[in-house]
């Protein structure tokens, strides 16, 4: 089941001997916007003291979709940067690329064997990919799931903070080590529960409100990226989708107002009757100018920091070699345990 959670709230014990392991990972494949931040990374951050923490760059899940190497590597720093710009201490937290612990891939190859075709055809977000192409995208995409549990099962996690468009992933996951646990008459893997917040869990996009923000969009004035300038965050936010009422309130029949709410919920900490008691009276213009506000103010830090940490990639080389030194004999002692169930080798 997943934990639903307010925007502040948590249950994690803060003794450092029982902290329970959090694992969550966002694919370098650049645009970092808004929806990651607010459904996924924000929430890591604001956590982070509260559990054991691992967050990963999952460049194998970057390359099921064609790639250019070059983007490839400059996205990897890029987020890794941002990672780190958005309030993740790797003192705190195990931050590594994915593909540097070679321990996915083989789990990965492993579980696919352990998994029925009938699941993988359930998930949606393998048909909203490939769109018309299911017969010609590579075959990674549609096994992309299976990369994502042994993402989570080898850290032996307790919960995945993410934003909702993952839940069925996380359900699969839970299901894949259930039945393999139950195989083999043994607790190979924890089985993980998902994080989603009630707040920003999904941040729809700002030129059509029917769909979720995402990267891969192609009109840009469709998302809020992690590095727009003020001016782009003021352009963007004046011609997000709206409707004739110009009333400032949340309403479900109303998807373009009520996101644009959401994210101003979310960015504030704000009741919902505190923000409609705000912009009473208002129009949208009034309301969008404040919104502005509130993300250029959340925003510049950011980019400042991630500005100041591309200009010297030395130290961020050094955390994700950290990080991966800290996070492999978790990985390998999980996937030995694999191997020794199954009688390989
Ligand atoms: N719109 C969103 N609102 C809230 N949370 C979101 N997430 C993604 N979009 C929204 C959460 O961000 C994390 C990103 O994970 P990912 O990079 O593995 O997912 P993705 O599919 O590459 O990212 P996008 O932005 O959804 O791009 P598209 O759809 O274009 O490929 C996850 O925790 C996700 O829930």
């Amino acid at each position: 089941m997943p934990v639903e959670m307010n925007a502040k709230s948590t249950t994690a014990n803060t003794n450092p001997s029982v902290k329970k392991r959090v694992f969550s990972g966002i694919q370098p494949s650049g645009n970092l916007h808004l929806g990651n931040y607010l459904g996924a990374l924000r929430n890591w951050v604001q956590t982070q003291s509260e559990y054991d923490n691992i967050f990963c760059i999952v460049d194998l899940h970057a390359i099921t979709l064609p790639v250019d190497p070059k983007e490839l590597h400059n996205d990897i720093r890029q987020l890794a940067a941002l990672y780190i710009a958005c309030g993740l201490d790797p003192q705190r937290c195990k931050l590594f690329v994915q593909s540097h612990v070679h321990e996915h891939a083989e789990a990965s190859w492993v579980m696919c064997c352990f998994t029925p075709m009938g699941w993988l055809n359930r998930m949606t977000q393998f048909k909203t990919k490939a769109g018309e192409n299911t017969e010609s995208v590579g075959t990674g995409l549609y096994c992309y799931p299976v990369l994502m549990a042994c993402d989570i099962l080898l850290y032996q996690t307790h919960y995945v903070p993410v934003g909702d468009d993952q839940r069925q992933h996380i359900e699969l996951t839970r299901d894949l080590a259930q039945r393999f646990n139950a195989l083999y008459g043994q607790q190979v893997f924890t089985i993980p529960e998902a994080q989603i917040r009630t707040v920003g869990a999904r941040v729809m996009a700002l030129d059509d409100p029917t769909n979720k923000m995402s990267k891969t969009d192609p009109n840009p004035n469709s998302r809020i990226n992690m590095l727009d300038d003020a001016q782009t965050i003021k352009r963007k936010i004046a011609r997000a989708a709206t409707d004739s009422m110009r009333l400032v309130t949340f309403d479900a029949t109303r998807p373009g107002i009520t996101n644009l709410l959401t994210i101003y919920q979310a960015l504030t900490g704000q009741s919902q009757e505190t923000i409609e008691e705000e912009f009473a009276g208002k129009g949208y213009g009034e309301f969008k100018a404040a919104l502005t506000d509130h993300l250029v103010a959340t925003l510049a830090p950011i980019q400042k920091r991630y500005h100041e940490l591309m200009d010297d990639q030395r130290v961020l080389e050094g955390i994700l070699k950290q990080g991966a030194e800290q996070a492999r004999p978790i990985a390998a002692a999980t996937l030995q345990h694999v191997k020794e169930v199954i009688g390989l080798g």
